[in-house]
């Protein structure tokens, strides 16, 4: 009956992060896990499409790759029900029809489960399919960890919207894509092998993610033509067996760009008629769909302010077209002016969803959800969370998170969000003075509403690390955990997720979990601090710093920083009003600079920057210490991975180490970009004398000689190679080489590194392929890239050399070279 095989097959795939999470590798079985090992699966639907039907296959698959052995199904006859030590799973329904009473089973809530491994056999039974293949999963998830407890316990969700949202373009790109070109689309299509979305459908419903919106919110009409609805039909067929349902992003324009009508106003007949048409062409072919996803009046798109309509004109629109068929609309919020003038003290983006929303409420119908962005502005390092959520008392609400990692990061920087979402989804709105966690108004318990829950938006791609680092899979992770149950805690989740997708080694356990702890506390340190937001450029790919970018225009994520003061001034007394948006006690807590938490300071209080800290440090110096000590984090993280090595594959372990090198190199680009901006406007010295002091480094402007570098790279003509050269002035002895250098896309030039005419080293302008995210076409924060060459024996004398090659646009730059004595970050 046990037949072992060799246990290749999990091995394979781990190397390429295609299984992510369920990689189901095989344990080192001692007597107690075979003794676990189920004679049989039972499952009690046999169509093939059904959820229960795919939990017995998945069940198989898994138990085959975790013990190597090959266990039966069988469908579902009275008989086998008794079966000593089968695994049964099915709905309460079918165990009732087939097996007999079932009558220990708790209550349980649309999509939940009951999970028994007591007694003879097991069992597995949800409350619908979907309930069912989520308890097929956790199963499996306990046996893939080694978990072999005895376990009787029913789960039931938070909420009922748990969903994702994809920025796919038809074109195939996706906006704010680090992780590859669409799984969806290509070429103005819907592609024709869904190979990889059927294994994003088993990620998703693993973690109990429940619909997936497939297109950009910014969204291009043709997705309405009658082909590509027939092709959305195919992408929902792939989701449905496993439960999860599909919706769009709609543009409002299409009636009249699309549609060929003059018009779109959401009161017009026939545009009413119009999209009422649209919506049953897509129900005739995908009976199940979730609903739809508008953007509207927001950042260009149209909307109904055209027409002079509310945005409850608009969202009721799409809400009675799709109340037939039981479908959603999801309503984002993120509506503001991106036309701000900086010089009116008062005016204040964080104020518009407030502003637009509040007047509305009560007046959504009731199929409609409003999706609020977890904090004011975008998406941020840290913002507090919306008071929109405790202004909308008569209006469903979701909470909308990003897993893609736009101003995080972009998939190159390790940075584990579960904390940041916990900050939100427990922050106490006391409205009407009574508890009111975000979690609990989203999950409609607060306010009783009829529905809620969240909403992450994700950007898998076809790379097979899913979101082009295998690190930044946890977020994914951890997003479905917490829609499910927003209490689970950040770092239990994180210890399953390592467990299941690398092994069970106790120091790989602690060292990845240490990490991805200190990652968003490291990110903030460096990116940007005390609520001033991320610091990055907000005009161009949002990924590198500038802090330059966030003042002087009309988008609104201003930090007012002048020579001696920075910060927003949102308060009620001086500024922009907006702590009065919460309810009385929080408004309260945030219109006093002490009472305010420090980590958003800046977020409500413009202050001088010696304005002084709990701490007794400055404003400034905590700035110049936070960086200092968020790149010093990064650089552990590089050491911490590399005493990792033999423990994981070759080919994650380097991929891996990789993006920690670069991260560990970008960090001190942050650092030191952040730090000579604050200190060469504010004129205020580092008391540790480090920013704007940096020993070790040579600029290779000067002493570097044979070729004119300016502006930070050498200029020459584009096709000829250049040089720079310089002696060496420090002590003779044992020194890491660091090379700052700008690496664009366009082009990979080539450099190579000599001492007295030995070379050392080399490397190509290749990070475009390497890294997930787009880097820059100029020499900036973006592109500013660190290699180190380490241990290198120097001789005071001695010549160091770099030639350069360029390549395409790439001309080939440097920046400085940096020689570090052990343990100096310079
Ligand atoms: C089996 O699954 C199919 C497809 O999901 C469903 O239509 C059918 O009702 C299920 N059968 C039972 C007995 O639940
Ligand atoms: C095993 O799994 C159960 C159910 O998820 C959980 O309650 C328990 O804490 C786990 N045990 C260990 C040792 O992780
Ligand atoms: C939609 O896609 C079509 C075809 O690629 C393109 O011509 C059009 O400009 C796009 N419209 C919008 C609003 O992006
Ligand atoms: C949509 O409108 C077209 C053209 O008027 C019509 O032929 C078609 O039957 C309508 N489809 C639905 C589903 O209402
Ligand atoms: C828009 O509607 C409001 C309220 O209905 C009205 O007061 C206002 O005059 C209208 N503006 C325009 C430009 O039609
Ligand atoms: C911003 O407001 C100031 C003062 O009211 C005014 O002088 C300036 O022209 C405005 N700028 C823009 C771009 O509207
Ligand atoms: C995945 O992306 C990495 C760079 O991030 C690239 O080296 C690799 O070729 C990509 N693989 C696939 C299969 O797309
Ligand atoms: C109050 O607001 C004004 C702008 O209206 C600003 O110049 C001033 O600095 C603010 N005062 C304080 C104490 O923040
Ligand atoms: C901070 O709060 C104190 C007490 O309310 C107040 O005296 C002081 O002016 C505030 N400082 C700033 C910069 O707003
Ligand atoms: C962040 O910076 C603060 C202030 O310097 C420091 O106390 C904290 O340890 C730092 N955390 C990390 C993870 O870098
Ligand atoms: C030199 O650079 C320019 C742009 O800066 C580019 O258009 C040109 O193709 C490059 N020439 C060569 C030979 O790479
Ligand atoms: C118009 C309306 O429905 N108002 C209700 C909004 O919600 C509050 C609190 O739940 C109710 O008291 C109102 O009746």
């Amino acid at each position: 009956m046990r037949l072992f095989l060799l246990a290749s097959l999990g091995f394979a795939a781990a190397k390429n992060g295609l299984d992510g999470w369920l990689r189901y590798a095989p344990l080192p079985c001692s007597h107690q896990c075979h003794s676990k090992l189920p004679s049989n699966i039972v499952t009690l639907n046999q169509t093939t499409r059904s959820p229960v039907y795919v939990a017995g296959s998945e069940l198989q698959k898994g138990l085959k790759e975790i013990y190597a052995s090959h266990v039966q199904i069988h469908h579902g006859q009275h008989g086998q029900c008794k079966d000593f030590s089968a695994v049964i799973v099915g709905t309460v329904a079918q165990y009732r029809k087939t097996c007999g009473p079932a009558d220990e089973v708790p209550h349980l809530d649309e999509d939940g489960f009951w999970l028994n491994t007591k007694g003879s056999h097991v069992r597995i039974l949800g409350q619908n399919e979907k309930g069912t293949l989520y308890g097929t999963y956790e199963y499996l998830s306990m046996l893939a960890q080694g978990n072999f407890s005895d376990v009787a316990y029913s789960t039931n969700p938070s909420a009922l919207i748990r969903w994702v949202n994809q920025w796919d373009n038809m074109d195939g790109s996706i906006e704010r894509g680090y992780g590859g070109p669409s799984i969806f689309f290509r070429g103005e299509k819907i592609v024709d092998d869904l190979a990889r979305v059927i294994q994003y459908a088993r990620l998703l419903a693993s973690v109990r993610i429940n619909a997936v919106v497939v297109n950009n919110v910014n969204a291009n009409a043709t997705l309405l033509a009658p082909e590509n609805i027939q092709c959305l039909g195919r992408i929902a067929d792939v989701f449905r067996p496993y439960g999860v349902q599909i919706g769009i992003s709609l543009n409002f324009a299409s009636p009249k760009t699309f549609g060929g009508l003059n018009i779109f106003d959401p009161l017009d007949t026939t545009v009413i008629k119009w999209w009422s048409n649209i919506t049953n062409q897509i129900y005739q072919r995908v009976p199940d769909m979730a609903g739809y996803l508008i953007k509207a009046d927001s950042e260009g798109q149209p909307g109904p302010q055209t027409y002079n309509r509310t945005l409850a004109d608009a969202a009721n629109l799409f809400a009675k077209a799709v109340k037939p068929y039981g479908g959603i609309v999801m309503y984002r919020s993120f509506v503001y002016d991106h036309n701000l003038n900086q010089s009116n003290w008062k005016a204040d983006r964080a104020n518009a969803a407030v502003d637009f929303f509040k007047h509305l409420d009560g007046k959504f119908n009731d199929n409609v959800v409003v999706q609020i962005k977890y904090g004011p502005i975008d998406f941020q390092v840290r913002e507090p969370a919306s008071p929109l959520f405790a202004n909308l008392l008569n209006t469903s609400m979701a909470i909308e998170l990003q897993v893609t990692q736009e101003y995080l990061g972009q998939q190159s920087h390790l940075v584990y969000l579960a904390p940041l979402w916990r900050d939100i989804l427990d922050f106490d709105m006391r409205v009407d003075h009574k508890p009111s966690s975000v979690r609990d108004i989203v999950t409609a318990k607060r306010f009783n509403r009829k529905l809620g829950g969240s909403a992450a938006v994700v950007n898998v791609g076809t790379n097979t690390t899913w979101l082009g680092s295998h690190l930044a899979m946890s977020n994914l992770y951890a997003y479905g955990r917490l829609a499910w149950n927003p209490t689970d805690d950040p770092e239990d989740m994180l210890r399953d997720w390592i467990r299941l997708t690398f092994d069970l080694d106790r120091n790989l356990l602690d060292t990845i979990t240490r990490m991805s702890m200190d990652s968003r506390p490291a990110y903030e340190n460096y990116s940007g601090n005390l609520g001033i937001q991320t610091l990055t450029d907000i005009l161009y790919t949002h990924y590198g710093p500038n802090p330059a970018s966030q003042d002087n225009n009309g988008w609104g994520q201003w930090t007012r920083a002048d020579r001696t003061t920075i910060g927003m001034d949102r308060t009620v007394k001086n500024g922009t009003d907006f702590s009065g948006q919460y309810p009385p006690e929080v408004a309260a807590m945030y219109e006093s600079n002490e009472t305010t938490p420090e980590n958003l300071l800046l977020w409500f209080h413009h202050v001088d920057y010696t304005h002084r800290l709990h701490s007794g440090k400055t404003v400034i110096q905590h700035f110049y210490d936070a960086h200092y000590q968020g790149a010093e984090t990064a650089q552990g993280f590089l050491d911490q991975w590399e005493s990792l090595q033999g423990k994981i594959d070759h080919e994650r372990y380097e991929h891996i180490r990789q993006r920690l090198e670069y991260q560990a190199g970008h960090s001190i680009v942050w650092r030191d970009t952040i730090n000579n901006f604050y200190h060469n406007l504010s004129g205020i010295a580092d008391k540790a004398k480090r920013v704007g002091n940096h020993p070790w480094r040579i600029d290779t402007g000067w002493p570097f000689r044979d070729c004119f570098w300016l502006c930070g790279y050498c200029h020459r003509s584009n096709d000829t190679a250049g040089t720079a050269t310089t002696k060496l002035h420090f002590p003779s002895g044992m020194y890491d080489l660091a090379v700052n250098y700008y690496d664009l896309y366009g082009g990979q030039s080539r450099w190579a590194v000599y001492l007295n005419d030995r070379q050392i080293g080399r490397w190509l302008g290749n990070t475009e392929d390497i890294l997930s995210h787009t880097p820059s076409i100029y020499l900036d924060g973006h592109s500013t890239t660190r290699i180190k060459f380490r241990r290198i024996k120097g001789t005071k004398g001695d010549t160091l050399r770099i030639d350069g090659t360029p390549d395409g646009v790439e001309p080939a730059p440097l920046d400085y070279v940096a020689l570090l004595p052990h343990g100096v970050v310079d």
